[in-house]
């Protein structure tokens, strides 16, 4: 299969970095690299559509722009404990969306990103990954 031949490393790693956005299942979540974009099938049906990841991004953007000014930046560090959390995914969302390099992270720039995970996965091209086109890229995850 063709898709085995893909570099998972990176794509590991890009999702292990993301799953600090959520700290208290990242532990969980980083031997299994394709689990943060399962996560985002809220409805439950066991296959995630772009536009779930989408609402899971744009929550995600919500909770870390934290002032409401429409960037990720560090003004939106929040003071004690919680500081340090939020440098790991703020880390973690410029690396992946911060596409012109200002380290701000637009609404626009994270929201509308394009998924190289999802792409990779959505074999058929219907923007939504089946419950066996997840299957396909856990595997193809575990096999790398
Ligand atoms: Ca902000
Ligand atoms: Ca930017
Ligand atoms: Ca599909």
């Amino acid at each position: 299969m063709a898709i085995k031949t893909v570099n998972f490393g990176g794509v590991a790693a890009l999702l292990s970095a993301v799953c600090m956005l959520n700290p208290s299942v990242a532990a969980a979540q980083a031997r299994d690299p394709v689990q943060l974009i399962s996560e985002a099938g809220a409805n439950g049906d066991g296959a995630v559509s772009w536009v779930e990841v989408i609402a899971m991004r744009t929550q995600t953007f919500a909770r870390l722009d934290r002032n409401k000014d429409g960037l990720i930046s560090a003004a939106d560090r929040p003071r004690g404990a919680f500081g340090v959390r939020f440098d790991q995914a703020y880390a973690s969302v410029k690396s992946q969306f911060d596409a012109n390099g200002d380290n701000l992270v637009s609404r626009a720039e994270m929201v509308d990103a394009p998924s190289p995970v999802f792409d990779l996965g959505d074999t058929n091209g219907d923007r939504i990954l089946s419950a066996e086109e997840l299957a396909a890229l856990r595997s193809a995850a575990r096999n790398k």
